[in-house]
C-alpha cells in the first residue's frame, strides 16, 4: 500500500497549498484611530482609501475610528496608512508631514482640535 499513502500525502500537501492560497486572498478587516474633526474630513478620510484593494471604508467621526477591510494580496496595511497621510491625516500608526498636514482645509486641521471634539464649524 506504498502507492496509497504516496497519494494520501501528495492529496494532503495539495490541500495545504490550496488554503494557503486562499488565506491570502482572504479579506481582513482591521480598525484603527484616524485625526479628524468633521465631514469633510471623513469624505476625504474615505475617498484616500477608495482604492483597489479596499473593499469598505467606513470612517467614526465620533471615535476617529476607521473600519477597513482590505485584501492583504492586493494592498497592505501599511500602504494605508501612507494613503492616509498623503492626505493630510494621521493614523495611530503613520503621521503626516507637516507638509501633507498644510494641505488640508482649515477647519479639518484637527491636531488643534485634540481637546474640543464636539465643536461644531
Ligand atoms: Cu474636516
Amino acid at each position: 500500500m506504498k502507492s496509497f499513502k504516496y497519494i494520501f500525502a501528495l492529496t494532503f500537501a495539495l490541500v495545504a497549498s490550496l488554503s494557503s492560497i486562499a488565506q491570502d486572498n482572504k479579506p481582513v478587516s482591521v480598525e484603527f484611530t484616524v485625526g479628524g474633526v468633521c465631514e469633510m474630513c471623513e469624505k476625504r478620510i474615505e475617498k484616500a482609501v477608495d482604492v483597489p484593494g479596499v473593499i469598505y471604508a467606513d470612517y467614526n467621526l465620533e471615535n476617529h475610528k476607521l473600519s477597513l477591510v482590505y485584501k492583504p494580496k492586493k494592498i497592505s496595511e501599511d500602504q494605508i496608512h501612507k494613503l492616509l497621510n498623503e492626505a493630510g491625516h494621521d493614523t495611530e500608526k503613520s503621521k503626516a508631514s507637516d507638509e501633507q498636514y498644510a494641505k488640508i482645509h482649515s477647519c479639518c486641521q484637527y491636531r488643534e482640535h485634540v481637546h474640543d471634539h464636539d465643536h461644531d464649524h
